[in-house]
């Protein structure tokens, strides 16, 4: 048991400074030795510094309404490499942002490594804005879209090879959906299970469900990707878009836990936590859950 922690302090995919301390406090808070406690050979090297990608980039004007896209795409590349480095050495590449255009870079790691990989996505958002739907020019809200190569291409993100299938995409929590992200889960047959899908059959049916869908036969390695904002603001309030009527403390861990259950994840995300929003006792809630989460992927039972 093997695992490499990922640092990402990088918040370039949406507008709210302080994401990119994200990370930094998630290791302060004790991370790596509570999963080492869980009996993980734990490795980190210390947060990326992104500083080659920065020197490099001197202007990063708007591609249409993408915003940061040189910034975004080069950062997603490296932590790309990153994971799929740790991958392939067998370590579990446990990546924390940072916001969730990161994905795009952790996915693609995995997917290197494990071409046959499914996706498990939970988030309050579906992150499938392509860039003609955006309406915000927030990266964070489209890297879905890239890892399926929907919408027209972007020369600056054409080392994204979209090897990801829609019917290997399983999003939870899902309640904040633009209009052209609604038509586009509909057009690419994508499951998602809304907090409709949650409040109707509960958390325990809906993970069983989600599962079935995306890992039929249980058999495909996974790739967690946990958006903290998935869970209602009154359990993560630290957040960059909070919306309310998310998962409660439990569902979020249940989810977490039924994954680690299944002996198939292969890669963990934990996204979007953002220290500098809210007061010090939210944050340090926020953080909290962000470790909690993380262990309950990574074994960590009631009992
Ligand atoms: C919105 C918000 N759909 C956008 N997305 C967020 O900017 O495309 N994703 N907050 O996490
Ligand atoms: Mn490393
Ligand atoms: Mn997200
Ligand atoms: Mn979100």
């Amino acid at each position: 048991k093997s695992l490499a922690i990922v640092g990402c302090p990088f918040s370039g995919g949406q507008p709210r400074p302080g994401v990119d301390e994200g990370p930094i406090h998630l290791v302060k808070a004790g991370l790596p030795q509570q999963l080492a406690d869980l009996g993980w050979d734990v490795e980190f090297n210390g947060h990326h510094q992104f500083e080659d990608i920065s020197a490099s980039i001197t202007s990063d004007e708007p591609i249409g309404l993408l915003k940061n896209p040189r910034r975004v795409s080069q950062v997603c590349h490296a932590v790309a490499q990153t994971v799929s480095g740790h991958a392939k050495r067998g370590k579990l590449p446990l990546t924390l942002g940072g916001d969730h255009s990161l994905a795009i870079g952790t996915i693609s790691g995995t997917l290197e490594q494990y071409p046959d990989a499914c996706v498990v996505w939970v988030d309050a958002h579906a992150d499938i804005n392509t860039p003609e739907t955006t309406d915000t020019g927030n990266i964070h809200g489209m890297p879905v879209a890239f890892l399926l190569g929907l919408g027209s291409p972007v020369p600056e993100f054409s080392w994204i090879k979209p090897v990801l299938k829609p019917n290997r995409i399983v999003y939870i929590g899902l309640r904040d959906v633009d209009a052209g992200e609604k038509r586009i889960l509909k057009e690419n047959g994508i499951k998602a299970f809304s907090m409709h899908e949650v409040d109707k059959y509960g958390i325990g049916q809906v993970v069983k469900m989600a599962l079935d869908h995306v890992n039929p036969k249980g058999d495909l390695p996974i790739h967690l990707s946990f958006d903290v904002d998935a869970l209602d603001p009154t359990v993560a309030p630290s957040t960059g878009t909070p919306v309310r009527g998310g998962l409660t403390f439990r569902e979020g861990h249940y989810i977490c836990e039924a994954i680690y259950e299944t002996g198939c994840l292969v890669a963990l995300d934990i996204m979007e936590v953002n220290p500098s929003l809210a007061n010090e006792e939210a944050v340090k809630q926020t953080v909290a859950v962000g470790c909690s989460l993380a262990r309950s992927a990574l074994g960590e039972t009631l009992l």
